[in-house]
């Protein structure tokens, strides 16, 4: 039997026809800024987000750390929700790398009010503090259940920003499900941020990459702390081939996703032993608390049945994606049901 697997939208294969696009893209040495589908990528993405330049890297975290590197510098604070992937998950790769430390501000649901932002933001006036440099917001927040930022929200902390003068980065690792469910367009949820990435390896389906667009003197930053951190890559235009196609052909069908998700946290909201807010599952994360089971347990006996999550503690994670049919959905119901019955 098939596995379920919904540990991540970071699973998804590339699809044959992305495999072809992808072994017919022409490459050249991106170092040398001579790879066209890198760069193809790279302006689309830009427009995409409304920005005026791009650079392609490895990774989310790698979007995340030259898009605070390039914004903040040693000696420096960035504000972001206490958890935020860049906060909880990134090796503390800010501060190890580039000595700029994370304030940490904490929420109820990854989104951070203007008030309890503007209240983090360090005086001026005290050579004791750190200077603030920027405010990092998470769109959708993976901590907090796929939650979509409000767009009112993220306005409401760009206005901060500029009383402050201090910029913002927003990992939207997830911002095309952002842009689905809230029917904005990418470019509108990432207006307020002076820079944005994307991964193109979690919903869209692409094997690896995630794109950091900026103004092109901030991106221009982000490529010098690339190469530093030994990201300048060659013909990479083939991971691009497959980003370019996954943005055509990936971004609409991420309704699905939603709509599966959103089934199978209605299926676990019925079971007993299950705590599930529905008002989080906004995307394609469904994030739930277990009443008398640790998720270790729920998931060993989850795994038996060939289903597969991710969790700790009594949380448990279940991420649908390309792949994941509702036929699936009704599978991993039907194993949750018996996992919880049998405790
Ligand atoms: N998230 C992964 C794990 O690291 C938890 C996942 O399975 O969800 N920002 C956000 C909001 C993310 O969720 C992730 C990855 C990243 C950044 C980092 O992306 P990668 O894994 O490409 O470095």
């Amino acid at each position: 039997m098939t596995a379920v697997d919904l540990r991540s939208d970071t699973l998804t294969m590339p699809t044959p026809d992305m495999r072809r696009a992808m072994a017919e893209a022409e490459l050249g040495d991106d170092v040398f800024g001579e790879d066209p589908t890198i760069n193809r990528l790279e302006q689309r993405a830009a427009e995409l987000m409304g920005k005026e330049a791009a650079v392609f890297v490895a990774s989310g975290t790698m979007g995340n750390l030259l898009g605070v590197l390039s914004l903040a510098h040693a000696g420096q604070e960035v504000i972001a929700d206490a958890d935020s992937h860049l906060f909880v998950s990134e090796g503390a790769g800010a501060a190890a790398l580039g000595g700029v430390q994370v304030r940490q501000v904490p929420t109820a649901a990854g989104v951070m009010a203007a008030e309890q932002v503007r209240g983090a933001v360090r005086p001026t006036n005290d050579y004791h503090a750190p200077l603030t440099a920027a405010i990092c917001v998470e769109d959708t927040h993976n901590r907090h259940g796929g939650v979509c930022w409000p767009l009112e929200a993220l306005s409401a902390v760009r206005a901060v920003a500029d009383e402050y003068g201090l910029a913002v980065h927003m990992d939207g690792a997830r911002i095309f499900n952002a842009a689905v469910a809230q029917g904005a367009a990418p470019h509108e949820i990432a207006s307020i941020a002076d820079t944005v990435t994307f991964c193109i390896s979690k919903g869209l389906g692409a094997p690896v990459g995630s794109v950091l667009c900026g103004s092109a003197e901030v991106i221009d930053r982000a490529r010098r702390w690339r190469k530093a951190v030994g990201g300048g890559w060659r013909e990479a235009g083939v991971l691009a081939a497959a980003g370019l196609w996954a943005l055509d052909h990936m971004v609409d069908r991420l309704v699905d996703d939603h709509a599966n998700a959103r089934s199978l946290a209605e299926g676990l909201a019925e079971l007993p032993g299950v705590s599930i807010d529905l008002s989080r599952v906004q995307t394609n994360i469904v994030r739930f608390e277990l009443a008398d089971m640790s998720a270790s347990d729920f998931l060993a006996g989850c795994r038996e049945r060939r289903v597969f999550g991710g969790g700790s503690g009594r949380a448990v994670r279940f991420v649908t994606h390309f792949g994941v049919e509702a036929a699936d959905v009704q599978r991993a119901l039907t194993a949750c049901t018996e996992v919880l019955s049998a405790s």
